[in-house]
């Protein structure tokens, strides 16, 4: 405990350099939880703890901060490198009590050392097992309510063509077709934007564009939505973690997660701005995803009690095999999750490897669980797509569950549930990579169906 004082800080020199994935703060609960509020916890190198990065998109809120553990996690899977942990109340006269701090990095022998709350961080839905008998219960983290917001009023943008007003974007129009008169429309200028006055603080989950669709849907490429409480958009967070891509403004809607691991931005004006171009801003429609009080909703999944691991042995092939990582491996009932233990199957690395199991017959698959590979680079395992079907061409198969992000794919065991409590029919189980050159390794793939 500190005194009460201007910007209180606590800090810890760990010696070396270390690889530090997130920082878990146990906060005080016999009163006061919310002094912990406006805290920013810096990583880095610098022994002047204000230099160093800002672990986590943000400082903790008012809602982390009524927790009793706040999981702060530094990147969206990536590390931030440092030997200095600060934790400082900022621009704010306050106490900080800290009642423990526990920091996880990269161990010395490569190994990630992650917590039991690395999967509870709040507001993700990593799934997870509840014990033998696979009955799995997943906290689905899902945005309630979508936010209303004023149509027509409280949205500005840089300039106005055609008529094509500011307000077009929050009218409940949802035809991508310019003619319909419910898109709006900028001049052809130097990163041009749009802005609504969501009338005060709010949590953003998440921001949907209706793109415009009759001609030029690219114009959104390189896009930057931004929330936050300040009239200056540059001052604000950006909503994802990156502009929009190429391949994304193809689409008619564009769905932007805030942050990656489900944690809302605050703030009054969100804004959409193409980066780095002189380019004519369209918007169709825009709408505000946001988490109401309580945040989230709790949905429990189940799956029947007699599903049986069905892949153990069956024939299996991948798309290409390296340094005897053959793909019989991911199916020969040995977890071990160390390459060296002869019991992973890899791939060259190359364009979006797969694995396929054929199981022999169609069956009803809940759940594919995957071993992963933990002597290094976990993460390489993100984007992977299970898909599950009775075509040989795995696309053709519906997906089972959703990509995998690099956060969701950390840990030795990955539970991909199909869908909550449902099933798809198939007799072809495909793994993939997509998106990426990589490699794929898997020390095991267990596919649970019902017998
Ligand atoms: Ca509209
Ligand atoms: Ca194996």
């Amino acid at each position: 405990m500190t005194s009460k004082e201007f910007q209180p800080w606590w800090k810890i020199d760990l010696g070396v350099s270390r690889e530090i994935y997130h920082v878990t703060i146990a906060n005080r609960m016999d009163c006061c939880n919310f002094r912990v509020r406006k805290s920013e916890v810096r990583v880095g190198d610098n022994e002047d703890f204000t230099q160093n990065a800002l672990c986590g998109p943000r400082p903790i809120t008012g809602r982390m901060a009524r927790n009793e553990t706040i999981n702060v996690v530094c990147g969206c899977g990536e590390p931030i490198t440092g030997r200095y942990v600060s934790i400082q109340i900022f621009n704010k006269t306050q106490i900080l009590t800290l009642c423990e701090v526990e920091i996880y990095a990269f161990s010395g022998t490569g190994n990630l050392t992650l917590s039991e709350q690395w999967t509870t961080v709040p507001m993700t839905s990593l799934p997870f097992t509840t014990g033998p008998g696979f009955t799995t219960l997943i906290p689905c983290i899902e945005p309630v309510g979508l936010l209303n917001t004023t149509k027509g009023v409280g949205a500005i943008q840089s300039s106005t063509r055609r008529g094509a007003k500011a307000g077009r974007a929050v009218d409940s129009g949802y035809s991508s077709d310019f003619a319909d008169l419910t898109c709006t429309h900028t001049a052809k200028e130097w990163e041009p934007w749009w802005m609504v006055d969501l009338g005060g603080p709010l949590e953003v989950y998440k921001v949907s564009i209706t793109n415009r669709m009759d001609c030029c849907s690219f114009r959104l490429r390189g896009s930057e939505i931004r929330v936050g409480n300040s009239l200056s958009i540059a001052e604000n967070t950006m909503c994802g973690k990156r502009p929009l891509s190429r391949r994304s403004t193809r689409a008619e809607t564009i769905d932007q997660v805030c942050n990656c691991t489900g944690i809302p931005i605050e703030g009054r004006y969100v804004s959409v701005q193409i980066k780095g171009a002189r380019q004519v801003l369209n918007l169709c429609e825009v709408d505000i995803w946001m988490l109401e009080p309580g945040h989230y909703t709790e949905k429990v999944c189940t799956i029947p009690n007699d599903v049986q691991n069905v892949a153990l042995g069956k024939l299996v092939q991948q798309s290409s095999i390296k340094n005897g990582g053959e793909p019989e491996r991911a199916v020969d009932g040995n977890k071990n999750s160390n390459f060296d233990g002869n019991s992973c199957s890899l791939t060259k690395r190359e364009n979006e490897p797969w694995w396929v199991v054929d199981l022999g017959e169609s069956r009803d698959v809940y759940q594919v669980v995957i071993t992963n590979t933990m002597d290094c680079c976990s993460f390489k395992l993100a984007n992977v797509e299970v898909h599950v079907g009775d075509s040989e061409v795995m696309d053709e198969n519906p997906i089972c569950g959703t990509r995998m992000s690099k956060d969701e794919v950390l840990f030795e065991t990955i539970n991909i549930p199909c869908g909550c409590s449902e099933y798809i029919t198939g007799r072809y189980v495909s793994l993939q990579l997509k998106d990426v050159v990589k490699e794929l390794c898997l020390c095991e793939v267990e596919i649970f169906a019902t017998p």
